[in-house]
């Protein structure tokens, strides 16, 4: 397993003090390089602690993200509307399950990450603890949370952790699809009867302003961004890809017709970009602290589905025992 070769190196306590600083400038220059970091290549500490950080509360968020929509595939309006919907939801399962794997390659296990995750230590995106009262709110949460997803998510395709950035490509080509599906089915209910209208504009009205905190707190309050770019895992800082989703956004809000909930939203010819009103941090740390609208929902929804689970975990350990020779390769050894 990789993980065995991360123990073998050497750790900076052991480590001469000038050895060590000419080891970090190494490992600095093959990132400004543009080289991949692959696991079994020697890294800094932090550099393995912000990764699982990262990878860790993304694989988080596509579970949990999984729970918002669920809510209405039995309610789906036409048998086309549910086989799309429940195909983007297992997709987002299959991204967790990609993001787990990325992040065992720096020494954690799935199990242990997800014992954070239900013991309420974990992080996961702000987004997932808004409710989705609607059927327009499947397609808001498709063209924006989605969308949003796309512009944070292309650049780590190129991030400097191999297995990560690997994971990525697959992930952004779903994402693009979700995108588009949602897009199509607000576009759908925008050109529908006067309801189907303002069913999609007061989707729009209660995910707009989730949808920019997806982004994390302003590049003033980033407690992590610096660091995270000079070692190429984020490309951009969270304010730079806002105003990107900003830009590209508002003009597909006026080509289907719905108004920007926000009386603040101008263009600045001077930047060359839309400038919002003021976004409400004090709502975004509320959800960060637990009190959103569905943290508790999810966590319990989260909790009770791994209770109904251990069922098939054990069953899993159980059938592998029995047939050592059908255990994945990467497993064995
Ligand atoms: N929610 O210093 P920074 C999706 C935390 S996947 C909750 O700026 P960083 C697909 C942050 O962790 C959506 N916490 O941190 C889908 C840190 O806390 P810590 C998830 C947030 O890491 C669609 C603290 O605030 N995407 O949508 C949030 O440099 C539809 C300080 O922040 C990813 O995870 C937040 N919004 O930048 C699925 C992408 N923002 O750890 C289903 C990868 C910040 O010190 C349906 N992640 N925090 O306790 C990233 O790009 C980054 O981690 C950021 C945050 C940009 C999220």
């Amino acid at each position: 397993m990789y993980t065995q070769a991360l123990d073998a190196q050497p750790g900076a306590a052991g480590a001469d003090d000038a050895e060590q600083q000419a080891r970090l400038a190494r490992f600095q220059e093959r990132i400004d390089r543009d080289e991949k970091i692959e696991p079994t290549d020697w890294m800094p500490e932090q550099y393995r602690h912000m990764l699982i950080r990262q990878i860790a509360q993304h694989a988080h968020s596509e579970i949990v993200g999984m729970l918002p929509e669920g809510n209405w595939i039995t309610r789906a309006p036409s048998l086309r509307r549910k086989v799309v919907l429940i195909a983007k939801v297992q997709d987002e399962g299959g991204h967790g399950l990609y993001l787990y794997s990325a992040a065992e390659t720096l020494g954690v296990t799935r199990a242990a990450l997800i014992e954070q995750l239900l013991a309420g230590q974990a992080r996961y995106s702000s987004i997932f603890n808004y409710p989705t009262l609607t059927w327009a709110d499947i397609g808001a949460i498709g063209w924006l949370v989605d969308g949003a997803a796309i512009m944070n998510q292309i650049p780590l395709c190129r991030c400097s952790y191999g297995p990560y950035a690997r994971a990525m490509v697959r992930i952004c080509k779903e994402e693009s699809f979700h995108q588009r599906q949602g897009y199509e089915l607000m576009l759908t209910l925008a050109r529908g009867s006067a309801a189907q209208r303002a069913m999609a504009q007061d989707a729009f009205a209660r995910w707009w302003r989730p949808a920019l905190m997806m982004f994390g707190p302003s590049d003033a309050h980033s407690v992590h961004t610096a660091q995270s770019m000079r070692w190429k895992i984020k490309r951009f800082s969270n304010d730079e890809l806002r105003q990107k989703f900003i830009d590209a956004t508002v003009p597909q809000a006026h080509f289907l017709g719905l108004s920007i909930p926000d009386p603040e939203l101008r263009w600045d010819a001077a930047s060359q970009h839309f400038q919002t009103g003021p976004i409400d941090w004090g709502e975004f740390e509320a959800v960060l602290r637990g009190d959103g609208p569905c943290n508790r929902e999810r966590l319990a929804a989260r909790r009770e589905a791994h209770e109904a689970g251990a069922w098939v975990r054990a069953a899993a350990v159980a059938y592998a025992e029995k047939h050592p020779e059908h255990a994945p390769a990467a497993s064995v050894g």
